[in-house]
């Protein structure tokens, strides 16, 4: 069911949800349904220590240069970036061995054989560091409001690279309406899409420690709040899309129909990690 005062992106029409047809290698059929149903995953634990520390060295490295250069920005922003807010490293997998190994990891490879298929590209990296001093919402949104792809889904891993908990923003997300395909969204400056005004009926707060991953469908409407702690909440954001998934260009925002699509397959930042249901 639609949430209340949302409507349908323009070229969203004849979706169905689905998920591939294949037998879970690495969830159970209980969590396969659960993810079925609700659009989403809460994994504790899926990582170990070594793997999480490997990446935050990484990435606390790439994340310092995306703050010098916000620093040096009128208003310290850039796009919905600010430091002392949030800041996002995309393409850490360019520069950075430990995430270029993570997007192969096998827990994250056997999540994308089960909940995508077994022809999967890895599709978008990004860290987001929520900074204390400027304590910022992130808004109501489906990953797939930012660039509509066909097919709609695809599945976004949100790590937690340290305890993510409602104080400090963890993620909130909104079950069961992945089901209804791709959202109209808006454009609230500076702080990006959104999709629902207000907070939402049914919203639900995910807290997470440090190692766990949160999967959900790129059509499951999610939001962050404001991190009020002392500390920065640091996540690693990787999504992966079935092989053949294209971004569709066009001016939706003005009724315009797509002008072109566009293959997601740059073989230095969205290459393989799953041929014929087999690790590449
Ligand atoms: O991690 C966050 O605070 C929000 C990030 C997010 O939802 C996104 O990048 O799509």
């Amino acid at each position: 069911m639609l949430p209340p005062g949302t409507t349908r992106h323009p070229w969203n029409d004849r979706f169905t949800w689905t998920l591939p047809d294949v037998e879970p290698t690495t969830i159970t059929p209980q969590q396969r349904a659960a993810f079925d149903r609700d659009g989403y995953l809460a994994l504790p634990g899926l990582l170990d220590q070594q793997t999480v520390d490997a990446l935050v060295g990484d990435l606390d490295r790439l994340e310092a240069q995306v703050d010098a250069f916000l620093a040096g920005q009128e208003d310290g922003r850039f796009d919905i970036a600010e430091s002392g807010a949030i800041t996002f490293t995309l393409h850490a997998v360019l520069r950075s061995d430990a995430a270029r190994n993570f997007a192969r990891h096998p827990a994250l490879v056997g999540l994308c054989h089960d909940l995508v298929g077994p022809d999967v590209n890895l599709y978008w990296d990004q860290a987001v560091y929520k900074k204390p001093e400027k304590p910022r919402r992130f808004p109501w949104h489906q990953d797939t409001g930012y660039t509509f792809v066909e097919p709609q889904h695809y599945l976004t891993c949100w790590v937690a690279l340290t305890d993510a908990t409602v104080d400090n923003g963890c993620p909130r997300v909104l079950p069961q309406v992945h089901r209804e395909g791709t959202l109209l969204h808006e454009w609230i400056d500076p702080i990006g899409w959104q999709c629902i005004d207000g907070d939402p009926d049914g919203a639900v707060p995910v807290e997470i420690p440090a190692g766990g991953v949160i999967a959900f469908s790129s059509l499951t409407p999610h939001s962050t709040g404001p991190n009020t702690t002392d500390g920065v909440r640091k996540a690693y954001i990787v999504q992966f899309g079935a092989d053949g998934m294209l971004a569709v260009d066009g001016d939706w925002e003005h009724g315009g129909e797509p002008t072109g699509r566009r293959t997601c397959d740059d073989p230095q930042r969205q290459f393989p990690v799953l041929r014929d249901g087999v690790p590449v």
